[in-house]
């Protein structure tokens, strides 16, 4: 059955996304010194397959085909991460001007493309030094990460016109420093608050850095709120629910919309820490005015006060207590631990997440009331599956289509209810290195084979192009009708 298309505004921004550690590879080329995740692939057990970011998907190497890539789906944006290890060694200091080049080619091919660069200045890759000098919960971290910004702001602000400050803080700090299933992978409950708050400041000092250097500039953060629902409307269940909001979202939200804590959430942690590591004029820094708010959105999360049977969780429950080997692991929730995840209805991707587009409405419509006046982007959404070339070397993902039609339609869903939603950046342009899962899971729009590097767009990626095109939805493939996307 056909029905009318579905059209986005003409303006509406169609790009993808990527992350450098996850596609650079060259991990010890141009003066690059390791970051908290080149060691925490090295330490055993903590990856799945033991992989690892040195080869990546070889876009060190390699961008400029992947621009070419980029230029024939006719994508108007691409997002990337800046690695800090790659400017800046040892996290202080001067700027190597060869790690800086590598990004000044890589936005001049964009730019000559017509693809608008949107960078990120921290995609998870602490240069090892700074932790080990303590990491993001120390203070210094944050001022350690504005000085960066000045670096990347001086060096890339006369070619780059939209900046995010930090990609999902809530994985830094509670995985990094909480379970540890991220790196640097500690499991200490203090810190990962710690260094919640450092991420808060080091976005608030950055903000300030990039506003002051580049006034013109779109400054940004992207956050991965969580759609949290509550397994049952009991009081106990509820507040289950207002635990882990304190946790996934608030600690980030408060301080940046409304410069403070939450009560309830200093109430929940206050046993195991004071807060007073959040000094006088830290909340005013943060709650530097945003010009668009990044929200990344893959899954929901259901949640329940503790119960007496074990909670049915699959694989990968996002924020559950399992590892990329699906191992249990620390919490990551201070204070709030004893809360069960369960598994939320409907079909699951191979990362074990359930396909849920209301979860991304509710998200969009919550911050257009929570931060009003302030733009939203999708900064990453998509899915990962079990790909592969068939017979013809192709490769068809329909399921990865009806995935991202559903989460494209909720999206219109929400501007047509009031959202100001300025654009949609796929996660991801490329099959890549899925941190603890290392190349298990595939999230790309376009397949790579890990032996040669090949690139081959899968259908899921022409349909996307025809999406930007157009600017309008067409129908997913009808699975049971055996139609196969092209
Ligand atoms: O691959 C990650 C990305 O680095 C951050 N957001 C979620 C993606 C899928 O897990």
């Amino acid at each position: 059955m056909s029905s009318v298309p579905d059209r986005f505004p003409p303006g509406f921004l169609w790009g993808a996304a990527t992350s450098a550690y996850q596609i650079e590879g060259a991990v010890a080329e141009g003066g690059r010194t390791p970051s908290i995740w080149d060691t925490f692939c090295r330490t055993p057990g903590k990856v799945s397959g033991g992989d690892s970011g040195d080869v990546a998907v070889d876009h060190y190497h390699r961008w400029r085909d992947d621009v070419r890539l980029m230029a024939d789906l006719g994508l108007g944006a691409y997002r990337f991460s800046v690695s800090w290890p790659r400017v800046q060694p040892t996290g202080r200091g001067p700027a190597v001007q060869r790690g800086l080049d590598f990004y000044r080619a890589l936005v001049d091919g964009l730019l000559e493309q017509g693809i608008q660069p949107s960078l990120t200045l921290y995609h998870w890759d602490l240069p090892q030094e700074l932790e080990a000098a303590g990491g993001w919960p120390e203070r210094e971290t944050a001022y350690r990460f504005a000085d960066y910004a000045r670096i990347v702001a001086d060096a890339l602000g006369d070619r780059v016109d939209m900046w995010t400050t930090l990609n999902e803080p809530w994985c830094s700090a509670f995985l990094g420093y909480g379970s540890g299933v991220h790196a640097p992978g500690r499991t200490d409950p203090v810190a990962a608050l710690r260094a919640a708050h450092h991420l808060n400041l080091g976005h608030g000092l950055a903000a300030q850095v990039l506003r002051s250097t580049l006034p013109g500039a779109k400054v940004a953060i992207s956050l991965n709120p969580s759609a949290i629902r509550a397994r049952s409307q009991s009081p106990a269940d509820l507040d289950a629910r207002r635990r882990i909001d304190a946790l996934a979202n608030r600690v980030f939200t408060g301080p940046m919309f409304r410069g403070a804590y939450d009560a309830d959430l200093l109430r929940d942690t206050a046993q195991l820490t004071d807060w007073s590591f959040v000094r006088d004029r830290d909340l005013s820094v943060i709650k530097h005015p945003l010009d668009l708010l990044g929200i990344n959105y893959y899954t929901p999360s259901v949640v329940s006060a503790p119960t007496d049977n074990a909670p049915e969780t699959g694989p990968d429950q996002r924020g559950s207590r399992l590892d990329g080997h699906g191992r249990s692991a620390e919490s990551p929730w201070p204070g709030a631990d004893s809360v069960e995840f369960h598994r939320p209805p409907g079909e699951l991707t191979t990362m074990g997440w359930a396909i849920d587009p209301t979860g991304l409405y509710d998200l969009l419509m919550r911050y257009t009331r929570e931060a009003p006046g302030v733009p939203l982007m999708i900064t990453e959404n998509g899915a990962a599956y079990d790909d592969k070339p068939g017979p013809d070397g192709a490769v068809h993902d329909p399921d990865r289509i009806r995935y991202l039609h559903g989460h494209l339609s909720a999206v219109r869903r929400a501007m047509r209810d009031g959202a100001d939603v300025r654009g949609y950046f796929l996660w991801s342009l490329l099959d890549n290195f899925e941190w603890a899962y290392g190349y298990s899971k595939r999230f790309g729009a376009v397949y790579v084979d890990y032996e040669t590097q090949a690139r081959t767009p899968k259908s899921s990626a022409r349909w996307y192009a025809e999406v930007a095109r157009t600017g309008a939805l067409p129908e997913p493939p009808d699975l049971e009708a055996g139609e196969n996307a092209t």
